[in-house]
């Protein structure tokens, strides 16, 4: 069965009107919970993406027309959440170019130490981006899939450069509240 095919078969889908450029893929719905993190920054910076629950050990032919149609829909990036085992990344990865970046889901007794060995480890030859466990991995693994369209999107370079002035102004400002308040205690 074709992917894309099979996602016109979907309710909605003649209402999308979009081309994602993103895909954030997952290997179950219950990873969902520490994925959400890409999709919100993909959402904050208004970046086309779209979101599927596709399993390795589960829906291997899902995967498999996944990966080999998402050169052609016109994705940019695919990033890959899967916990346990996590061969989720490196199979989409050996079955397109696109770019993979995986995260690593906190799912099991390990904590994500076992998806993280297994998605960084990949062999030589078929790479795979790998980012922190859990949510703060997700979000960056959306950062850098922004960072890699904004080689060609000045607008989207721009908002970048934006968001790293808001982050680091964020930080600033609390380290004045910090130093107010470390003083007040001293002058107590
Ligand atoms: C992995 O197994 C998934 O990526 C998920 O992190 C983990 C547990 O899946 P469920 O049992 O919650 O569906 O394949």
């Amino acid at each position: 069965m074709d992917f894309a095919s099979h996602e016109e078969q979907q309710p909605g889908h003649e209402e999308q009107h979009h081309r994602p450029l993103v895909a954030v893929v997952m290997g179950s719905r219950s990873d969902y919970a520490v994925m959400c993190a890409a999709v919100a920054v993909l959402k904050e910076f208004g970046v086309e993406f779209e979101t599927r629950v596709v399993s390795a050990h589960r829906t291997p032919e899902l995967m498999f027309d996944f990966a080999r149609s998402a050169r052609r829909r016109g994705l940019r990036c695919i990033i890959a959440g899967a916990g346990g085992a996590a061969h989720l990344p490196g199979m989409i990865a050996a079955l397109t170019v696109v770019p993979v970046l995986g995260v690593p889901v906190p799912a099991t007794a390990l904590q994500g130490l076992d998806a993280l060995l297994s998605i960084v480890q990949m062999p030589k030859g078929v790479p795979v981006g790998t980012l922190a466990i859990g949510a703060s991995g997700a979000a960056n693994a959306a950062l850098l899939a922004i960072a890699m369209l904004a080689t060609t999107d000045d607008a989207l370079q721009t908002q970048l450069e934006e968001h790293r002035e808001t982050v680091r102004a964020h930080v600033a400002a609390e380290s004045l509240v910090h130093e107010d308040s470390m003083l007040s205690g001293m002058n107590a």
